[in-house]
């Protein structure tokens, strides 16, 4: 299935696909541009990093506000309210910087974002700081299963998602996920800095890789989901509130200790609309 471009700020809805959507962030190169810089200082020195957002709380108070404020403030999050037809809530303790170097052994292999959704609704928005898919590594999507239509192949991933639950496998190579899905295709999108691919939790995805891509890359992946299904999920999981800025509407801090260290989650302010 190709990939549509539009703007951000477009009101149309998100269909659960196979492949990505492509979004153009609004100055996206210029907004992007500190971001990059201020993340390349952060990792100064560093050949490869994998870390939440939520880690960057209060060790690096300024550059996590600077993140979460990029997804506010560039029409993503008003993309995923709209989009999930609610108001959102950015999981900051899912929510990832990456700096991909060449080592293959740190890359992703095939998984569903699934895996980090409670409940499983939510949107994965993955923004590249610089220009991904042809030197630097982007993301590879399964486009299609063989014989099988985009609905078939959607709830063909229900049933897979299913049996990956009873296993608890959740990372698959090439041949597993073969295994699994049948003979797929795959896409890796060319990805500028200042564009974002958006995603919804079943599609099946890994880090692209290959002998042209020999240079590094860094990015971020958000992960909102519903702010409705936020309280169920505090409940359920034991989060406490640590801090409520601006009132109602404003940034709210849970936090909760998960294998002895704590998870940010930061909720919902309003979007604003570009
Ligand atoms: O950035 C990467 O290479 C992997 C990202 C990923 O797998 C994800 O966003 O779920």
């Amino acid at each position: 299935m190709s990939i549509e471009i539009h703007e951000v700020s477009t009101s149309r809805a998100l269909a659960p696909d196979l492949t990505p959507y492509r979004l153009t962030i609004k100055r996206g190169e210029e907004r992007i541009t500190p971001l990059r810089e201020e993340l390349t200082k952060h990792l100064s020195g560093q050949k490869d990093a994998k870390r939440s957002v939520a880690t960057l709380y209060p060790a690096n108070a300024p550059l996590f506000a600077m993140i979460v404020e990029f997804f506010f403030d560039t029409g993503l999050a008003a993309f995923a309210a709209r989009t999930l037809g609610e108001r959102i809530a950015l999981m900051t303790g899912f929510s990832t910087l990456r700096k991909h170097s060449t080592d293959l052994s740190l890359f992703n292999p095939w998984h569903q974002d699934a895996n980090f959704f409670h409940p499983d609704r939510g949107l994965t928005f993955w923004i590249p700081l610089e220009d991904s898919g042809v030197e630097r590594p982007a993301l590879t999507f399964v486009e299609g299963v063989d014989g099988l239509s985009v609905d078939e192949s959607m709830s063909h991933f229900e049933t897979v998602r299913s049996k990956i639950l009873t296993d608890g496998v959740l990372n698959f190579t090439d041949e597993q996920l073969r295994d699994r899905l049948g003979n797929f295709k795959e896409i890796s999108p060319v990805v500028h800095a200042g564009e974002c691919l958006c995603f919804t939790p079943l599609v099946f995805h890994r880090t692209q890789s290959g002998p042209k891509l020999t240079k590094s890359r860094l990015s971020i992946e958000f992960r909102a989901i519903p702010a409705m299904s936020f309280p169920e999920v505090a409940s359920k999981q034991s989060y406490t509130l640590r801090g409520v800025q601006n009132g109602e509407d404003g940034l709210f801090f849970y936090n909760r200790k998960r294998e002895s260290r704590f998870v940010t989650l930061t909720a919902f302010r309003p979007p604003v609309e570009n």
